[in-house]
């Protein structure tokens, strides 16, 4: 592990840590060092241990004689920690059970870089936003449990707290759920070729065996064992299954459901798993060139359905003693089926709504019952920006996926001026199945940038908080100021940063590793720390690296030291 020299904010001469990402405050008081030979000895006032287990196992094991004094402590921001090192001795304040867990991970990196004699250094550490994320899509290609218990992990050592597990789309359903088990008995299987009866779509190369990578799924006990690791590293599970549109799997897998039924002669129990009307004669393409893949949103059993879903994911997350406050409906992409289907033509007659609102229909309703379960709805931006914010919930997650160059600060400074809670999920940023660079022996798609290697990522200015939200662009490939056309109102923020492992081309675990890391790190360093180089926000104005306001000479410095840390 490197060991690197970095001038912490605020420091006037540079302070080497290894702590990743940045803490706000370090420095090196004088004193004498701390000797681990001695073992560490923990004792914690105010924080249940159980809380921070996960976080003191990353350290030395040891009965010792070291001190290791962990309190709570008020007046701290949230997850915010002092960690004290010296004279014999290792102290923690910290505000809450994740300023604690954070402070040992911190511990646990200047370890790793200094060996077990510590010189004194006192930090002083909280994050810049309280939601700081990975999107790990299984739905596409699975991937396993193993594989996500250590991300988990990793997501904890840099201070990640929330993890967006995409579960459901076309391809796959990833997650066992009581009392509809076609969803993953057909759901979690991808085919050979399109002509098996059952057929989600095809393999992505030669390996039609059902053992191949990209099949499975996460039973019940599994979903169990993630979110109770999720738990004890205080990090928050988002799952999230892509509706209306992104739904061929749970089409496919409930026709099946419905066609046994039928056979077993009960008919009304085949009629309560129907998600498409099979009168409806509209002709879709989505953009990923699925025709067969959008829920009819006028069906009263696509809601019982949906229902049946969240119950059973609620129920999980109550087994695992890890309640379910967000549930993420996707609501991107839908292709806009529906005109041609006698049941909606029928409801839009009924309720006088136009077709184009049908999408915002379906949005709405589903987040009203989340609602009325007390859980959040969220849902990526083009879906949500379609609805209207008046039969929507208070309590609103949107994930902005506009590209910096195309939309992207309109839309997260309009949706968070709707008083929602707004995470920059921009795919030139934080699409890690972007490849690295443009180099055809890179894997990964390219519609939103040629490439974001960790720099690109690192350099990525989410503005300004807590006052000014905003989103500020910064492309590389193109250091043209974005006019922001829509000023964020000085009253609302961004809550957070997300990226995205989206993994239609990332099939092995191997290659779920080398997509996230390094530049996943660069990620959690801008949820974390924010710089100096980063101009504040102006209202009505944005700018890119191009622009004078950004000291790049600064950036460059904090980049190079950032490297040695990794
Ligand atoms: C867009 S982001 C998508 C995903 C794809 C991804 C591939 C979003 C809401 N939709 O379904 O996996 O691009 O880069």
């Amino acid at each position: 592990r490197a060991f690197a020299l970095y001038a912490a904010r605020g420091a006037a001469t540079p302070v080497d840590v290894a702590i990743l990402p940045t803490p706000v405050r370090a420095s090196r008081p004088a004193g004498r060092p701390v000797d681990l030979a001695g073992g560490l000895r923990v004792t914690t006032t105010g924080i249940a241990r159980d809380d921070i287990a996960a976080a003191l196992a990353s350290l030395p094991p040891g009965q010792g004689r070291v001190p290791l004094t962990i309190r709570q402590q008020s007046g701290l921001a949230a997850e915010g920690y002092r960690l004290t090192i010296g004279d014999g001795a290792i102290r923690i304040d910290a505000a809450d059970a994740a300023g604690a867990s954070h402070a040992l991970r911190s511990l646990a990196q200047q370890i790793a870089a200094e060996g077990t004699t510590l010189r004194p250094l006192t930090v002083e550490d909280a994050p810049r936003f309280g939601f700081r994320g990975l999107l790990v899509d299984v739905a596409r290609n699975f991937h396993s449990k193993p594989e996500l218990l250590k991300l988990i992990d990793r997501m904890a050592a840099y201070k990640l707290n929330r993890l967006h597990l995409h579960l459901g789309d076309d391809e796959g359903w990833r997650l066992e759920i009581a009392g509809l088990p076609e969803l993953t008995e057909i759901g979690g299987y991808r085919c050979a070729d399109l002509t098996e009866a059952t057929c989600l779509s095809p393999q992505l190369g030669a390996d039609p065996a059902r053992t191949a990578p990209t099949n499975g799924y996460l039973t019940a006990r599994d979903y169990i064992d993630i979110l109770r690791a999720a738990k004890a590293r205080q990090i928050v599970v988002i799952p999230s299954f892509d509706m209306p549109g992104h739904s061929r799997a749970a089409i496919r897998s409930m026709e099946v459901r419905y066609d046994r039924l039928m056979k077993a002669g009960d008919r009304a129990g085949a009629e309560r798993y129907r998600l498409v009307d099979p009168a409806d004669t509209t002709r879709y393409l989505s953009i990923q060139n699925y025709d067969d893949n959008t829920l009819n949103v006028c069906l009263d059993s696509t809601y019982s359905f949906i229902d049946t879903v969240i119950d059973g994911v609620t129920t999980l997350h109550r087994e695992a003693g890890a309640p379910l406050t967000t549930y993420h409906i996707g609501a991107d992409e839908t292709a806009g089926a529906w005109t041609g289907s006698p049941v909606c033509r029928a409801m839009l007659a009924q309720k006088n709504i136009p077709v184009g609102k049908l999408g915002a229909f379906f949005i709405e309703r589903v987040a009203g019952d989340l609602a009325k379960r007390g859980i959040r709805v969220a849902g990526w931006s083009d879906g949500m920006g379609h609805t209207d914010p008046a039969l929507m919930p208070a309590d609103v997650q949107t994930n902005i996926w506009g590209g910096l160059h195309t939309g992207g600060v309109a839309e997260a400074h309009a949706q968070a001026n709707r008083g929602w809670q707004v995470v920059l999920s921009i795919p030139d940023a934080g699409y890690f199945d972007m490849p690295y660079a443009a180099d055809p022996n890179e894997t990964g798609y390219d519609w939103a940038t040629r490439g974001i290697d960790a720099f690109q990522a690192f350099g990525f200015m989410p503005g300004n908080l807590p006052a000014n939200g905003a989103l500020i662009p910064d492309n590389f490939a193109r250091p043209t100021p974005v006019p922001d056309t829509v000023p964020i109102d000085p009253t609302r923020s961004i809550i957070g940063v997300q990226a995205q492992l989206w993994s239609e081309t990332v099939r092995r675990d191997d290659q779920v590793d080398y997509m996230l890391f390094p530049r996943l790190l660069a990620l959690a360093e801008r949820g974390w720390a924010r710089e100096a180089w980063e101009p504040p926000y102006v209202a009505g104005q944005s700018y890119a690296l191009g622009d004078p306001r950004v000291d790049r000479a600064a950036l460059l410095a904090e980049w190079r030291d950032f490297a040695g840390r990794v």
